[in-house]
């Protein structure tokens, strides 16, 4: 059981989980060096939140907040990965230095994203999108969501392709959260196995999620960050052991801790007196 942790830059005045407190770029490129220092393989930097309801923000906008905090946590020697829906913003990251494009949108939300990233030999994230973070909730309809999910995904798998980025480079998200209600999130995570099997590696985030604070506390009260980061920890140990390639996560910390237990867990059954 290897599981990677990419460790979040978020670089937004807004994000729910830091509150704005990373908007200084020093901040953030300080908060990126702590983060893989503490065990993050990758550091995803992002300048505009997705959290549900948040207005989109202008691309050169985003490309002032992440790129200094691009070019240097590259500069340092992390693999930097850039959190963007825009093909400019992760044209000029990887020009800055990261070496993977994580697009939560899959490539939906700007049509020119894949045809660009197919020019780099950047890897790819495709997540599991329905639409924009303003009205995300409205489509949260399925049949089956891990069957709709895995299908939906294959189809943008197909569409990378088609643009030229063959699935060695694409890594698959099955969108925790996005256009999901708290419920079908846990099928998700249930069925995580069925996002394994198709191929590409997995990459998944639940670090904070609104899905885990209603899992632990009655309807209407919210769970403390300290709550919610120990929840994420056992969810990516859980993710990790369905076989996924990589969590995305606030603590880092607390996550690699898990996971170390997790593997040692494991390795027992590998002793010999
Ligand atoms: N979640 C958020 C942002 N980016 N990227 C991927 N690949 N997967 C996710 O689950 C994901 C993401 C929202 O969380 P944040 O605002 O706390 O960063």
């Amino acid at each position: 059981m290897t599981c990677l942790v990419m460790g979040i830059v978020n670089v937004t005045p807004d994000s729910f989980s830091d509150g704005g407190r990373f908007l200084a770029a020093d901040a953030a490129i300080a908060h990126g060096l702590l983060l893989r220092a503490q065990g993050a393989s990758i550091l995803d930097v992002g300048g505009e939140s997705t959290r549900p309801g948040a207005e989109r923000v202008d691309p050169a906008v985003e490309q002032e907040r992440v790129l200094p905090v691009v070019s240097a946590l590259a500069g340092s020697g992390a693999t930097v990965s850039i959190d963007t829906m825009n093909s400019s913003t992760a044209i000029a990251a990887v020009e800055a230095g990261a070496r993977l494009v994580n697009d939560v949108s899959g490539g939906l939300s700007d049509p020119d994203m894949l045809a660009a990233v197919a020019g780099t030999d950047a890897d790819i994230v495709l997540q599991h999108w329905r639409g924009s973070s303003a009205d995300m909730y409205a489509r949260a309809v399925y049949d089956e969501v891990v069957t709709d999910v895995v299908l939906e995904l294959s189809s943008r798998v197909d569409a990378a392709m088609a643009a030229g980025i063959p699935p060695s480079r694409v890594i698959v998200d099955p969108g925790i959260g996005f256009g999901k209600k708290g419920a079908q999130n846990w099928a998700v995570l249930h069925g995580l196995a069925r996002v394994v099997g198709m191929g590409p590696r997995v990459l998944v985030g639940t670090s904070r999620k609104r899905f885990l604070a209603e899992t632990l506390e009655p309807a209407g009260d919210e769970a403390s960050v300290a709550r919610r980061d120990l929840a994420t920890a056992v969810t990516s140990v859980l993710a990790a052991h369905a076989g996924v390639w990589g969590v995305r996560v606030h603590d880092v910390a607390a996550t690699v801790d898990a996971l170390k237990v997790a593997e040692a867990w494991e390795s027992g059954s590998r002793w010999t007196s």
